[in-house]
C-alpha cells in the first residue's frame, strides 16, 4: 500500500475522531500515541493476513519459538521503519502540529521479558520476518512485567510494571482460537473397544488460554509474522459459579513475569505458567496443522518447535501427549515425530537456571505429563544403559533423586541442541551437558547470538546510520555484512571527524537526559564508560565499582586521571537476589559520594540509570565510548550488549568470555582491550586464596578497606557483606584475581582515548566488523541447520 503524506494526515485525523471523538489538540499525548499506533497497525493489517494465507497456500514449514520471555522494546518506531513510512509519518505529524518524539515516548516497553534470552527471542522474530522465515513467537501475556526499578536512598525498590494499564495497541485478542489447559486431577489409562489404551482425565482444574496476537513486521518485504501471547481465563460455563479465590488462582497464572520463586507457592506458579503456555501453544500448532493435513505423516516436515532455554521443555511431553491421547498415535511413532520437531537452545551454564522440579509437585500439577516423562525416562535408560553404563545414564536421565530434570528432557527429546557462542557450546559439551554429549554428540551445534542492526543502528542511532548511508550506501541495512565497506574509510580523516561528531552529539543527548532525569551534570568530553546488563555477581559490576574507588582514591591523593570519566551503569537485580541489591546500593552510595565531592567530580562521575530496559538501552548505547564486558571467563554464555555496543562504535573492554572472543577475532586484537584469566586458567586455578591477595596487595587492600572504614558513607551492612564475600568467603567470581589485569586494561583504555584520531579509527573498525553479529545471519543459520527451512525471497 502506498502511503502518502496526505493519506496519512487524513487517516490520523479520522482515527482520532473515531477513537476519541476529539480534535487532535484536545487529545493527551497518550491518546495521540494510541491513534498513531492504530493507524500504523492498519498499514500492515492486510500484509499480516496475506502472509498467513500465503504460508497456508504454500504449505510452508512453520517454526514456533517457545520462550517464557520476549523483550521486544517499543514497536512504533520499529514498525514504521520496517514499513518504510517513517518520513511520511514524521512530516505528516509535523504538519498536524505534533512532535513525534513526545508521542512515541508514550509507548510503554512491553513487560514480557527480563534479559538476554528474551531480547534474543525478539531479535530473532524481527530477523526472521525480515528474512521471510515463517517463525512464530509463543509466550505468555503477562499482565505485569518484571518490575519497575526505582532507587530510594540508593536501594533498589520494585514497583509494579503495569505496562498493560492503557491497553496494548499492537495486540489482537482471538478468543475464537482459545484452548483448554488441564491442571491436576487424576489421569488413568483405559482400554477402549479397539483395545487401545486411552488416557482418561478426571477432576482436573481447567483453565482457558486465550491468545493475543501481535504482528511482527519484516523489513520492507510485506511479510508480517505473529507473536502469540496466551492469557489465562476461567472457563465459561453457564452452570458454574466461581469463587473469588478460584478466579484469582486462574488470573495468577499470567499475572506476573517471574513470580518470586523463593517459596513453594511461587515455584508452583512458575510450573503452571510453563505448562500453560506450552500446552496452549502446542494445541494451537496441532490444530493449525490439522486444518490442512489428514494425518501426521508430514508433521515433522511442516512444523518445527524451538525450546528457547529450559523453561518450555515440557513441550516434548506435551506434544507426545497430544499425539498419543488425542491423535491416537503409538509411542514409537509419536516419539519419532517429537524428536524430529523439537530443537533446544541453552542460554546459560549457571546450574540454577537448569530447572528441576520435585517429582511430587510435578506429578500433582501435571499428572499426565509426569507419566509421559516417566516413560521417556524408562525407555531412555532401557536403551542407553547397555551402551553407556548405568552411572552415566543415571547422571543425565530425566528423572533422578526425586527430581524431574528439564534440561535433560529437552536434550533427549530434541534433534538439535545449541549453545549461543563458540566457547559456551564447547563448555556445554565438556561440562554441564557432557553426559548427554557423550550419548548424542551429533545433536550438538553452535549458533552464536546476534542483534538486530535495524533497531540498534537505524532506530537507536539515526546519526550514525546517516553517516554510514552517506559513506557506504544503504546496502548494510538489509545486508549488515556490507558494513565491512566502512573499513576502508577508517583512514579517512573527514570520516573519523564525522564519527567523532556523531558520538559527541549522542553523548550530549544522553547527558541532557541524565541531567533532566537524575539532576547529574556530566562532562560530554569525558570518556563514557558503560556497563549495562542484569546485575549478577558473575557479570562483575563489582570489579568495575572497585576500579572507581581506585580512581577516587587516586584523585584524593592529588593525582589527575589520564582522562576524565563518566561511569554509566544500568541494571536490575532479581527481587530476591540480596547480594546483587547490595552491589546496587554500593554503586549508588559511591555515586553520591563522588558526584558531590568538588575535589573529584570534575574528573569522575557515576550515573546509575534506573529501570534498565530496551528503551533506555537505545539511549545509552549510541553514546558509549567503552563497553564493559567483564564477566568471569566461562560464565557469560554469549552476551549481546557487547554486539550492540560494538556496532555503535564503542571499544570493548573484555574478558575472554562468551562472544567477546568472537568479537576479538572479528575486529582484531588491536581494536579491543582484553584482560583477565582465561577459562582454562580459572578452571586450573589451584587453591585460590583471595584473603592472601587482600593481605599482600597494598592497592587492593586499600580499596577494600573503604568498604568498611566509613570512607563510603551509608553502606555499613552492604560494605561489610561485600568485603566479606571478597575476603572471608574467597571471592567466588575471582574479582581480586583479575583486578590488576583489569587496572592495566583500564589504563590502556585511558591512554588510547587521549589520541582521538586513533580512538575513532578503532571505533570505525568495530563498526565495520560488527555486521557478522547481525541476528539476520544467526537466523539464517538456525533456519538452515536446525529447522531445515529454506530462506525464501518474499518478493517471489
Ligand atoms: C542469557 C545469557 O546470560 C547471555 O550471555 C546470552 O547472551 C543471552 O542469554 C542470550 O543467549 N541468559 C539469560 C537467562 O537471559 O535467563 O538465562
Amino acid at each position: 500500500m502506498k502511503i502518502t503524506e496526505e493519506k496519512f494526515i487524513k487517516d490520523y485525523q479520522d482515527r482520532m475522531m473515531a477513537m476519541y471523538s476529539m480534535a487532535i489538540p484536545e487529545a493527551s499525548k497518550a491518546q495521540q500515541y494510541r491513534v498513531l499506533a492504530s493507524v500504523v497497525r492498519d498499514y500492515y493489517a492486510k500484509d499480516w493476513q496475506q502472509t498467513r494465507t500465503k504460508y497456508e497456500k504454500q504449505d510452508r514449514k512453520q517454526i514456533y519459538y517457545f520462550s517464557i520471555e520476549f523483550l521486544p522494546g517499543r514497536f512504533l518506531t520499529q514498525n514504521m521503519l520496517n514499513l518504510g513510512i517513517t518520513d511520511v509519518v514524521l512530516s505528516g505529524l509535523q504538519k498536524l502540529g505534533l512532535k513525534y518524539n513526545e508521542i512515541a515516548g508514550r509507548e510503554p516497553d512491553p513487560g514480557l521479558g527480563n534479559g538476554g534470552l528474551g531480547r534474543l527471542g525478539s531479535a530473532f522474530l524481527d530477523s526472521a520476518a525480515s528474512e521471510g522465515v515463517a517463525l512464530n513467537g509463543n509466550s505468555i501475556r503477562y499482565q505485569y512485567g518484571l518490575f519497575k526499578q526505582d532507587f530510594v536512598n540508593g536501594y533498589q525498590v520494585e514497583l509494579p510494571d503495569d505496562w498493560l494499564r492503557n491497553g496494548n495497541a499492537w495486540e489482537v485478542r482471538k478468543e475464537n482460537r482459545a484452548c483448554v489447559v488441564h491442571f491436576g486431577g487424576n489421569v488413568w489409562l483405559k482400554e477402549d473397544s479397539l483395545g487401545h489404551l486411552r488416557a482418561v482425565y478426571e477432576h482436573t482444574n481447567d483453565v482457558i488460554a486465550v491468545p493475543y496476537d501481535i504482528g511482527i513486521v519484516g523489513y520492507k518485504n510485506n511479510v508480517v509474522n505473529t507473536m502469540r501471547l496466551w492469557s489465562a481465563e476461567l472457563p465459561f460455563n453457564a452452570d458454574q459459579r466461581y469463587t473469588l479465590a478460584e478466579k484469582q488462582q486462574v488470573n495468577d497464572i499470567t499475572e506476573v513475569l517471574y513470580p518470586d520463586d523463593s517459596n513453594y507457592e511461587g515455584r508452583l506458579l512458575r510450573l503452571k505458567q510453563e505448562y500453560f503456555f506450552v500446552s496452549a501453544g502446542i494445541q494451537s500448532i496441532v490444530r493449525a496443522y490439522r486444518k490442512t493435513h489428514r494425518n501426521f505423516n508430514e508433521f515433522s516436515q511442516k512444523v518445527g518447535i524451538h525450546i528457547n532455554d529450559t523453561h518450555p521443555a515440557m513441550a516434548v511431553a506435551e506434544l507426545m501427549r497430544i499425539l498419543m491421547d488425542e491423535e491416537f498415535l503409538g509411542w514409537d511413532r509419536a516419539w519419532n515425530i517429537t524428536t524430529q520437531v523439537m530443537s533446544y537452545t541453552n542460554h546459560t551454564l549457571l546450574a540454577e537456571a537448569l530447572e528441576t522440579w520435585p517429582e511430587d509437585m510435578f506429578a500433582k500439577t501435571v499428572p499426565r505429563i509426569y507419566q509421559i516423562i516417566q516413560e521417556i525416562d524408562h525407555r531412555f535408560r532401557q536403551k542407553m544403559v547397555p551402551i553407556h553404563g548405568a552411572e552415566l545414564v543415571s547422571s543425565v536421565a530425566p528423572i533422578q533423586d526425586g527430581q524431574v530434570r528439564m534440561a535433560y528432557l529437552a536434550v533427549i527429546g530434541s534433534h538439535s541442541v545449541n549453545g549461543v557462542a563458540k566457547l559456551h557450546t564447547e563448555l556445554l559439551q565438556s561440562s554441564v551437558l557432557n553426559g548427554l554429549y557423550q550419548i548424542y554428540p551429533e545433536k550438538f551445534n553452535n549458533k552464536t547470538n546476534g542483534v538486530t542492526m535495524r533497531r540498534w543502528l537505524l532506530v537507536a542511532n539515526p546519526r550514525l546510520s546517516h553517516l554510514l548511508n552517506e559513506a557506504i550506501g544503504t546496502d548494510w541495512q538489509r545486508h549488515p555484512d556490507a558494513l565491512r565497506a566502512f573499513k576502508v574509510l577508517t583512514q579517512d580523516k573527514t570520516i573519523l571527524q564525522k564519527l567523532g561528531d556523531v558520538k559527541h552529539k549522542n553523548k550530549r543527548e544522553l547527558a541532557t537526559q541524565i541531567q533532566e532525569q537524575l539532576g547529574i551534570k556530566v562532562n560530554t568530553h569525558a570518556l563514557f564508560d558503560v556497563q549495562i546488563k542484569r546485575l549478577h555477581a558473575y557479570k562483575r559490576q563489582l570489579l568495575h565499582a572497585l576500579y572507581i574507588i581506585d580512581e577516587y582514591l587516586q584523585i584524593k591523593d592529588g593525582k589527575k586521571l589520564t582522562v576524565p570519566r563518566v561511569h554509566i551503569f544500568a541494571a536490575k537485580a532479581a527481587p530476591s537476589y540480596y547480594y546483587a541489591k547490595e552491589i546496587i546500593k554500593l554503586i549508588n552510595a559511591l555515586a553520591d559520594l563522588i558526584n558531590h565531592d568538588p575535589e573529584v567530580n570534575n574528573q569522575l562521575k557515576i550515573v546509575f540509570i534506573p529501570n534498565y530496559g530496551v528503551s533506555i538501552a537505545e539511549k545509552i548505547i549510541p553514546a558509549a565510548d567503552v563497553s564493559e564486558q567483564i564477566s568471569l571467563a566461562g560464565k557469560e554464555a554469549s552476551g549481546t550488549s557487547n554486539m550492540k555496543l560494538m556496532a555503535n562504535g564503542a571499544i570493548t573492554l573484555a574478558t575472554l568470555d562468551g562472544a567477546n572472543i568472537e568479537i576479538k577475532d572479528a575486529v582484531g586484537s588491536d581494536n579491543i582491550v582484553t584482560f583477565g584469566m582465561t577459562v582454562d586458567e580459572v578452571e586450573n586455578f589451584n587453591f585460590y586464596q583471595s584473603a592472601q591477595i587482600y593481605k599482600t596487595n597494598a592497592r587492593i587492600h586499600r580499596i577494600l578497606d573503604t568498604l568498611v572504614d566509613g570512607t563510603i558513607p551509608d553502606i555499613t551492612t552492604e560494605g561489610r557483606d561485600i568485603f566479606n564475600s571478597l575476603v572471608q568467603y574467597n571471592d567466588q567470581y575471582f574479582v581480586l584475581a583479575d583486578y590488576d589485569s583489569y587496572v592495566q586494561a583500564q589504563e590502556k583504555i585511558s591512554q588510547l582515548y587521549q589520541d582521538r584520531y586513533d580512538w575513532y579509527q578503532m571505533s570505525a573498525q568495530n563498526i565495520a566488523a560488527s555486521g557478522r553479529f547481525a541476528s539476520d545471519y544467526t537466523i539464517q543459520r538456525y533456519a538452515e541447520d536446525i529447522w531445515h527451512v529454506k530462506i525464501e525471497d518474499p518478493a517471489e
